[in-house]
């Protein structure tokens, strides 16, 4: 297998990734600014496949129309001579003052009513750049103080405005589909639609939930402590599994959008085994391996470029390790002493329902025999992938 990427690996970036000029709560940018154009052509050199921003990683909030105009088709002009796609665009609702209690859910109505003329607009640019995915991380959409925000009331506001740009892109004709970033915290002390599982039960609740998926990131389902691989592969199940996010992150702290593999290494290898072989060869993901991570402060822009290919080198090696995996026959033998195919088999036989199943009684089932006995070997299972994971098989 090859770690050298190809634009089919389907490797991207956003701008606000490797543009980022590293200045955080306690200090001031360590590097100048990127220019999109030297984005666009550095990306497609190290073999991505595409880069994505939002609308005011391009133009500034104020822009007028001629700067805007301009931009986009200086940056369109980079497009067709690299050959990067733009398969996602997204909206910056929390950068500037007006959305310091959030866009959607602002406590100030017409705030909310500028957060959804300002997506509308941006969604017109998606169609443009032909993206696909439209993001919604919806970082400032929530609150610090629990009486502060009618919480009932915020993901009502939420739904309506989900709702009005669903039809929008339904009237318009768009093949845009959105995708919804959870995050627990930070920016602001708790959001709205914290985890993937908050997500989902929301997007049941859309006027066009068929349009409506998730944008699932990596540090921010670990921020929670909750296990990504699991949250990734019940968005597969559901069907709602758009768009993914990928870095690293160390535990229960703050958002650290380390380099892909650089922080829970081993949930890092079981994902890239779920993504590229679903549960049974026709779960794999389609999408985009988007890498959402942030190079980090102490490094000048060579060091933010090894790190852009870093994020590729490591899912490439995840990738080989998870093939190694896979081929290996002790591990298809201790996956069938583990019985872990055996899920797959529905619980009641065809055509059986709680009638027959009580009906078939115990019929020499021994509950008993599960203490001292009847291990499922879910150790040794364990101990072959990190084996393989190490390079160690
Ligand atoms: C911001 C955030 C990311 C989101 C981006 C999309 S912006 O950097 O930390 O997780 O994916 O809005
Ligand atoms: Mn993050
Ligand atoms: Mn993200």
């Amino acid at each position: 297998m090859s770690l050298t990427p190809t634009p089919a690996d389907r490797f991207t970036f956003g701008l606000w990734t490797i543009g980022w000029t590293a200045q955080d709560q306690f200090g001031s940018a360590t590097r100048k600014d990127l220019d999109y154009v030297e984005a666009v052509e550095k990306l497609a050199s190290i073999g991505a496949y595409g880069m994505t921003l939002h609308d005011n990683d391009l133009f500034p909030f104020d822009a007028d129309e001629s700067v805007r105009r301009a931009n986009i088709d200086r940056l369109k002009g980079a497009l067709e001579a690299t050959g990067l796609k733009m398969p996602m665009i997204t909206t910056n609702l929390f950068s500037h003052p007006v959305f310091k209690d959030g866009g959607f859910t602002s406590n100030d109505r017409e705030v909310r009513r500028f957060a959804l003329r300002k997506v509308l607009k941006n969604i017109d640019l998606a169609a443009e750049l032909g993206a696909e995915t439209f993001v919604m991380w919806g970082g400032r959409e929530g609150a610090e103080y629990d009486a502060a925000k009618d919480v009932i009331s915020a993901i009502q506001r939420y739904r309506e405005a989900v709702n009005v740009l669903t039809s929008y892109v339904k009237d318009k004709g768009y093949n845009i589909r959105f995708a919804i970033e959870p995050k627990p915290n930070e920016p602001r002390g708790d959001i709205l639609l914290p985890t993937v599982g908050h997500a989902l039960a929301f997007i049941e609740t859309l006027e066009h939930p068929e349009l409506v998926g998730l944008n699932p990131e990596t540090g921010h389902e670990q921020m929670a402590g909750l296990n990504f691989t699991a949250g990734i592969a019940q968005a597969i199940e559901a069907g709602k599994l758009f768009h993914i996010d990928l870095n690293g992150q160390r535990g229960v702290k703050f958002d650290q959008d380390l380099v892909f593999g650089h922080g829970d290494l081993i949930n890092a290898f079981s994902l890239v085994h779920l993504l590229e072989y679903g549960n049974d060869g026709k779960t794999r993901y389609q999408g985009m391996r988007h890498f959402d991570y942030k190079p980090s402060r102490t490094e000048d822009y060579s060091g933010v470029w090894a790190s852009a290919e870093a994020n590729i080198r490591m899912y490439l090696l995840l990738k080989e390790r998870a093939a190694a995996f896979e081929a290996d026959p002790e591990v298809k033998e201790a996956k069938a002493a583990a019985r872990v195919d055996e899920l797959k088999q529905p619980t009641l036989s065809p055509g059986e329902g709680y009638a027959e199943l009580l009906a078939a009684g115990e019929s020499g089932f021994e509950p008993d025999a599960y203490f001292n006995g009847k291990g499922f070997n879910f150790v040794r299972l364990n101990q072959l992938a990190i084996e393989h994971l190490m390079g160690a098989r």
